[in-house]
């Protein structure tokens, strides 16, 4: 059979790398990093080779799995769709939209469904327990941002292309390839920056393998780099090294005052005394990145899910304004993505805590309430308490904390409802699956990355593969769902919540121009312009012709549209990132607000170093690593990716020596929420007094049908990770757990 090519973007993490797939009729054959892709070129890993053995994994769902007596069997769309409408309604009018609940995972930023039909549901379920894997993540971030710049998708993103000094607080890009920062072929960067003579610093409590290639690694004591970060602006302020050069005139001057205030007490040898960075070191930093020309300054999971990680990120961003390399060439600056219009965004600020969780009273932040609380807001009774749940793409009962209470609390609901491709931890709890099709039958535009890439990129693959008869879009299953929760039923047409999508954006839009009349064109008129297949891909061309690159409807010829875009497979390049600063401001009064009155009382109650748990029981501290061939809980069950178990508490040999422990010996790790076992593994890469476990692994609980990962479980660490939360954005602290370890 003849060869044929296709050409992709990986959807499986953030740095987007292009494939090429080679296929004979509909069976691939092997998939290679796209050479000709601009931005990756070449560049791939094993888990976008993998991609091939996902689509053909004997246990990924094809059909919808109904749960009866205990045990799942096939069903059809009809059947399961009608069973969720009948469960989802029948509680409702019990108990309120309140007892439906929503969780989504990670995967679902990496869709067009994800991207465009998750809003029309949200707004359909009109529930109070909406919640997602950003608040084990990355909300620390947006809403430091949203603060700051007045919208938390306005994220700024290091350029490391153009910098001089990178420098990496709590990030393993070597490993992950990038986080809120689309930089595929991480490594290549680092060395194409220390070939220009430039230097990455890496501040970590492991060496990491992004340490390794660091031209400096210091070590840092889990969770309080919020310390180490006031230190650095404490330097900058003392030594008279503050030059807000271009971004002067947008920032208020007694911001600059208050921050000098707050961190007056932060000397560096303040700071050693709880982060153990020697003081000089953290004097050299901060000279260092006021002196670089071009300097940004980075930080992602070690920063976010800590103790004080809103304020981490905030001060993150104060560092990088503080020393004028915000929104300038070489330092971090706006993504500028083809499908957000200049000025779409409304300059209105960034609230928080419009309501609050029923049971802890926690503020919802972007619309979210903590996952870490979803446990307690399904035992709790009362009105509104928790009856069902949606999860769509996400595994909550491994990545969220205290795995084993929420995984009881599941077990009780009256109904649960899964979009998903396995039965695994989660999933196993549903009473209805509703599998996708394929990954590879899906169309691919990075709504949500192509904001966050190091230089401005847009790219549009179409499926590579049919979908088989009776399998169904992830936007058509969402769409279905949508139907459901707003009362049209399960029978109604997927494609209408489509046409809905586009109708409104094409209303916003004329009402913009002021009229149909004074627009001189209809929604209808514009609306039959456009090209692709009904559903993301037609909404995709609407967004793109009226972005910052767009045809305008024909007004600027050379502008993009969908087809144009998708004549270049490869995709296409937009250029490096610009300075458009007054631009991407969404602040009502158009101004930075570098010291957001939402942070000043916790800036003012940091004096307590963080720690959590019991600290006079559990004397070693617990952070979390990521490794190459995982990619969090879901893709173990290929063999490929699966040969090693790298579920190993990582042990610094002084600690190993002082608990009795060798390598391979099976350890007991103890916090206040629980103790697993797990084996040692004694390396220097780890700081004395951490100890360090993987998440996304334990795929031994009963029912769990992923036959290659059940043989290689490994343990669920977060069964160790108490429910805390970083109110201020309603996020779970996963690193820097006090633990107890023994030899078992
Ligand atoms: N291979 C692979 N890639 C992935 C994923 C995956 O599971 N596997 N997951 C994807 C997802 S969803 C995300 S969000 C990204 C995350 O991307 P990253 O944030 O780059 O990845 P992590 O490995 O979580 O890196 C966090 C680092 O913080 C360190 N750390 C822990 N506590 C602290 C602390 O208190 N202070 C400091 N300074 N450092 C600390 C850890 O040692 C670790 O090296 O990765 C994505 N990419
Ligand atoms: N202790 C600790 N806990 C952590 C972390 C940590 O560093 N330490 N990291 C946190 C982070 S950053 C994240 S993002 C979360 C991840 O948390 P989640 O997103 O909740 O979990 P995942 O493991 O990513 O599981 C994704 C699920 O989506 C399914 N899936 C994959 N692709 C698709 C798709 O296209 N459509 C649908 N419908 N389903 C799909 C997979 O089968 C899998 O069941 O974990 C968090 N938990
Ligand atoms: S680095 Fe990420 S995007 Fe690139 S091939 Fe690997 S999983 Fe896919
Ligand atoms: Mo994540």
């Amino acid at each position: 059979m003849t060869q044929t090519r296709a050409y992709r973007v990986c959807p499986l993490c953030e740095a987007g790398c292009g494939l090429e797939i080679t296929l004979s009729g509909d069976r691939v054959e092997k998939i290679r990093g796209d050479q000709q892709h601009p931005m990756s070129q070449g560049f791939c890993c094993p888990k976008g080779i993998a991609l091939k053995d996902l689509h053909t994994d004997p246990d990924r769902l094809r059909t919808p799995m109904i749960k009866e007596n205990g045990s799942f069997r096939e069903a059809g769309w009809d059947e399961a769709l009608r069973l969720v409408e009948s469960n989802l309604a029948r509680i409702r009018e019990e108990s309120g939209n309140d007892a439906l609940a929503l969780y989504l995972g990670n995967p679902n930023t990496h869709t067009m469904a994800g991207g465009l039909f998750i809003r029309p549901l949200v707004k359909a379920l009109r529930t109070k327990n909406f919640y997602s894997a950003s608040t084990v993540d990355q909300m620390p971030k947006m809403a430091a941002c949203g603060w700051i710049y007045g919208n938390p998708g306005r994220i700024p993103v290091p350029d490391v292309d153009r910098t001089d000094l990178f420098v990496v607080f709590g990030a393993n890009p070597f490993v992950s390839n990038g986080s809120l920062m689309t930089a595929p072929d991480f490594p290549g960067r680092v060395r194409a920056l220390q070939a220009r003579g430039g230097q990455m610093i890496v501040i970590d409590p492991a060496e990491t393998r992004t340490a390794q290639a660091a031209d400096r690694h210091l070590f840092i004591r889990p969770g309080t780099d919020v310390y180490m970060l006031c230190a650095i602006i404490h330097v900058l302020f003392a030594q008279e090294l503050v030059s807000t050069r271009h971004l002067a005139d947008l920032i208020d001057p007694g911001d600059i005052a208050d921050l000098k205030d707050a961190v007056s007490e932060w000397t560096p040898a303040a700071a050693e005394s709880v982060c153990r960075v020697p003081a000089d070191e953290i004097t050299r930093l901060a000279r260092q990145i006021a002196e670089a020309d071009k300097c940004a300054v980075y930080g992602r999971m070690g920063t976010s899910t800590v103790r004080h990680g809103t304020l981490c990120s905030w001060l993150i961003e104060a560092v990088n304004i503080l020393t004028g390399n915000l929104d300038r060439q070489g330092g971090t600056g706006f993504a500028r993505p083809a499908h957000v219009p200049d000025g779409s965004i409304p300059k209105k600020g960034f609230a928080t805590g419009r309501w609050h969780s029923r049971v802890s009273g926690a503020a919802e932040v972007a619309g979210e309430l903590p996952a870490a609380l979803m446990a307690e807001e399904m035992e709790t009774p009362g009105d509104g308490q928790i009856r069902s749940l949606i999860t769509i793409a996400g595994n909550p009962v491994v990545a969220v904390p205290e795995s084993q209470r929420l995984d009881a609390a599941l077990a009780k609901l009256d109904f649960m409802v899964c979009v998903d491709y396995y039965i695994n931890e989660t999933t196993r709890r549903a009473d209805v699956i509703l599998p996708p099709a394929s990954l590879l039958c899906h169309g691919h535009y990075d709504f949500f990355f192509h904001g966050l890439s190091v230089r401005n990129f847009a790219a549009y693959s179409p499926p590579v593969l049919e979908k088989a008869p009776g399998e169904k879009d992830k936007w058509e299953i969402l769409a279905h769902l949508t139907h459901i929760a707003s009362g049209r039923g399960a029978a109604a047409d997927p494609g209408q919540v489509a046409d809905q999508i586009l109708g409104g954006l094409a209303e916003n839009l004329i009402r913009a121009m002021g009229g149909p009349e004074k627009a001189g064109v209809t929604r209808d008129d514009l609306i039959g312009m456009l090209s692709g297949r009904r559903g993301p891909e037609r909404i995709l061309d609407f967004l793109l012709r009226i972005g910052p690159y767009g045809d305008n409807f024909g007004l600027k010829p050379d502008g993009i549209n969908f087809d144009r875009l998708s004549a270049s497979p490869h995709g296409m390049d937009l250029g490096p990132l610009s300075s458009w600063i007054e631009k991407a401001l969404a602040t009502p009064d158009g101004k930075i607000h570098l010291f957001p009155q939402q942070l000043r009382s916790a800036m003012a109650q940091i004096k307590t170093p963080a720690r959590t748990g019991r600290p006079e029981k559990r004397t070693l501290e617990l952070i979390g690593r990521r490794h190459l061939r995982t990619n969090n809980s879901w893709m173990h069950n290929i063999p490929a990716l699966s040969k090693n178990n790298p579920c190993t508490l990582q042990v610094h040999p002084d600690d190993a020596g002082a608990l009795g422990l060798e390598n391979g010996d099976f350890a007991e790790i103890t916090s206040d929420a629980a103790g697993i076992c797990a084996p040692v593994e004694i390396t220097e890469q780890i700081m004395p007094g951490v100890v360090s476990l993987p998440h996304g692994w334990g795929h031994d609980m009963e029912g769990v049908q992923m036959r290659v990962a059940s043989q290689n479980p490994g343990v669920n660490t977060n069964r160790l990770t108490p429910g805390e939360v970083d109110w201020l954005s309603a996020t779970a602290v996963l690193n820097g757990i006090a633990v107890a370890v023994a030899k078992s």
